[in-house]
């Protein structure tokens, strides 16, 4: 084979390689020739990227590193146990990076368990760990094992799954129909809603012994994944459109699968959860509204008030104390928000309830927040966003001010803590706005503040609108994090460079949290309810991320440790 063989991958998929120059091509092709071991058809084995919970780590909420069972996996897991098959789990996220030990037990996995089947959930920054997960997989286990993607960036970026990666079959959307037809072997053509490969001309150019050894020398994985997959001529097909599910399609769901996790892993700070065992819950799907940074689907379908509250009694009889609910957006519907609630309270349930993924600070009624808080609910997320009407609107939130201020007050009078969610770096952004967006997150004075960077996910309208302006720099996905500016834009506003927006991201948390104002109420209130004793550590972290680093690691032994 020569060069002029290989059609560089920057013509093949939507999304060029990052990084400056084209990838040099490696000819030195892998082929792994086996003997391989007899795969189980029956077994499905979910892999969890080692990075996927420390995104946060030595960042501003580096005390707030949160480890969870993969949602996404207690749904399909539940769907497949319901077809009668295996289901197995394991998640490097919660397991010693150190020499590569989390890869070499991933092996040892595979091995043991010999899964016909391989999935990932693959959001940006994680892809190139997904693409490492396949290519040992398939080294290890041979060709027959099935390597699929699912989640927002592989539905977006789905030719660069199948072109640059070892996974067969990219299921597009939700999953749970999608991947029983896949495990029960239809063939691909139909099934709906999948993007798949038709072909099968794909070459491996790193063996996983090389992929270990660089890993344990400390190397990162975008560099150890970099051109280690080539493919010639690619053939990818789409499947039809599958259609969103329905109310009732989503009430005949069964519930998560609560047997698929060890779920002492998953232990978190007071200021995540506070009583543990605890668990995700998604009660919608989707959001009506249209942020222009956001990746949640448009189509917004919800699991009936019944069904929920169904699921609840289930998590009740399995000794679960928590929910955290992660609709896109609980209050689309208000009403059916506090229909739940009133349901809750004749069923006798309560749970500590943390509506953690953030509620739109308009949709908030004083009758929910009371409801709800005889339900258990103790903390909210708000997203308020920016102190700047025109940078506000520039990111279609449409929200307005007076409105969040006067939720602010409504939190308060119920005493639910909030969590108040704020944005730097929209398109309108200026020094200026930023300053208000300070000021503004002063004068509501949530009980804790978390400022993100703007980032234009791939699968955004903002990355679509910045990519046509040619203001994506580098499509490095491990570099989009909403709490590291890494440059991989270039800002509208020549003012806001990645360093400036850096140093204000760092000022809003001295800022608010050094305010007198908040320094007295807090400790008024911490010192009363005793809460005294986790906010000082949590405080030290925030201000001295470097000096306290936290990592997903310090969560699981806290757990072990009782
Ligand atoms: C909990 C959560 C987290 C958790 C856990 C991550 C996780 N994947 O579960 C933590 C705290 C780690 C996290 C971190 C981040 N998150 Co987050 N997170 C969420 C949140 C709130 C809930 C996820 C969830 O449980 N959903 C419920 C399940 C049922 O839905 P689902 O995941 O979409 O899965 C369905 C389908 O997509 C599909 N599917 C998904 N995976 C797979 C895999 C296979 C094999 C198959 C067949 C199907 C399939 O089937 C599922 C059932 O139908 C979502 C918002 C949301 N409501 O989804 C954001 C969301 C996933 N996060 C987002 C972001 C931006 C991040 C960060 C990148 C932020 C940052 N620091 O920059 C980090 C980085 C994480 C990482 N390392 O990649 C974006 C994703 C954007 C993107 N393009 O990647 C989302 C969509 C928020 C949003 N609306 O914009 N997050
Ligand atoms: S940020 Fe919230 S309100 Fe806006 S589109 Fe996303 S989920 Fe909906």
């Amino acid at each position: 084979m020569t060069d002029k063989d290989f059609v560089p991958l920057t013509e093949l998929t939507d999304n060029p390689k990052p990084v400056a120059g084209p990838p040099s091509l490696n000819l030195k092709t892998v082929k792994p020739l086996g003997p391989f071991p007899r795969l189980n058809e029956k077994k499905i084995a979910f892999v969890v990227q080692p990075s996927m919970f420390r995104a946060y780590t030595g960042t501003r909420i580096n005390a707030a590193i949160q480890v969870y069972p993969i949602q996404a996996f207690l749904w399909l897991s539940a769907w497949l146990k319901k077809l009668g098959f295996e289901r197995v789990v394991f998640d490097m996220g919660v397991r010693e990076i150190q020499n590569a030990r989390c890869w070499i037990k991933f092996i040892q996995f595979l091995v043991k368990e010999k899964p016909k089947f391989i999935c990932c959930t693959v959001t940006t920054p994680i892809y190139y760990e997904a693409k490492l997960i396949g290519i040992i997989a398939k080294q290890i286990l041979g060709p027959e094992v099935v390597v699929v993607h699912g989640g927002v960036h592989a539905t977006a970026l789905y030719k660069e799954s199948l072109t640059d990666s070892m996974c067969d079959v990219v299921v597009l959307g939700e999953g749970e129909l999608t991947l029983g037809e896949i495990c029960q072997g239809r063939p691909y053509k139909d099934i709906r809603g999948i993007a798949y490969r038709e072909d099968d001309c794909r070459y491996m150019t790193i063996t996983a012994h090389e992929i270990l050894s660089r890993l344990a020398k400390g190397e990162e994985a975008y560099f150890v994944q970099r051109d280690a997959v080539v493919s010639l001529n690619p053939y990818v097909q789409t499947s039809l459109p599958r259609p969103l599910m329905t109310t009732r399609q989503l009430d005949d769901l069964p519930f998560q699968d609560l047997d698929l996790y060890d779920s002492r892993r998953y232990h978190n700070p007071r200021v995540i959860v506070k009583s543990h065992p605890f668990i995700q819950f998604e009660t919608s799907r989707g959001c009506p509204f249209a942020c222009d940074f956001c990746s949640a689907e448009d189509e917004y379908r919800v699991l009936s008030p019944d069904r929920v509250i169904e699921e609840m009694k289930y998590y009740r009889d399995r000794g679960i104390r928590e929910i955290r609910i992660t609709d896109d957006q609980f209050l689309t519907d208000v009403r059916r928000g506090e229909i739940i609630a009133e349901k809750m309270l004749s069923a006798g349930l309560r749970f500590d309830i943390n509506l953690g993924n953030g509620v739109r600070a308009d949709r908030c009624t004083k009758k929910f927040l009371e409801l709800f808080k005889r339900a258990g609910l103790y903390q909210a997320g708000a997203g308020f966003e920016s102190g700047d009407q025109d940078t506000l609107d520039s990111m279609r939130k449409s929200l307005n001010m007076e409105k969040s201020l006067s939720v602010m007050e409504l939190f308060r009078e119920t005493g639910i803590e909030v969590v108040g969610f704020f944005i730097f770096g929209a398109e309108k952004e200026t020094l200026a706005s930023m300053q208000k967006t300070i000021d503004f997150a002063k004068a509501l004075l949530p009980d804790y503040a978390k400022v993100t960077i703007y980032t234009p996910f791939p699968d955004t309208q903002a990355y679509a609108r910045w990519k046509r302006r040619g203001l994506i720099v580098s499509e490095r996905w491990d570099h989009y994090n909403i709490h590291k500016a890494a440059g991989v834009y270039r800002h509208p506003n020549p003012e806001l460079t990645p360093a400036v927006l850096m140093e204000w991201y760092g000022k809003f948390y001295q800022d608010f949290y050094s305010n007198p104002a908040y320094i007295e109420r807090q400790l008024i209130k911490s010192i009363r309810d005793g809460s005294i004793v986790w906010k000082i550590p949590t405080a030290l972290r925030t201000f001295f991320p470097g000096f306290f680093q936290t990592s997903p690691m310090d969560n699981v032994r806290a757990n072990y440790l009782g």
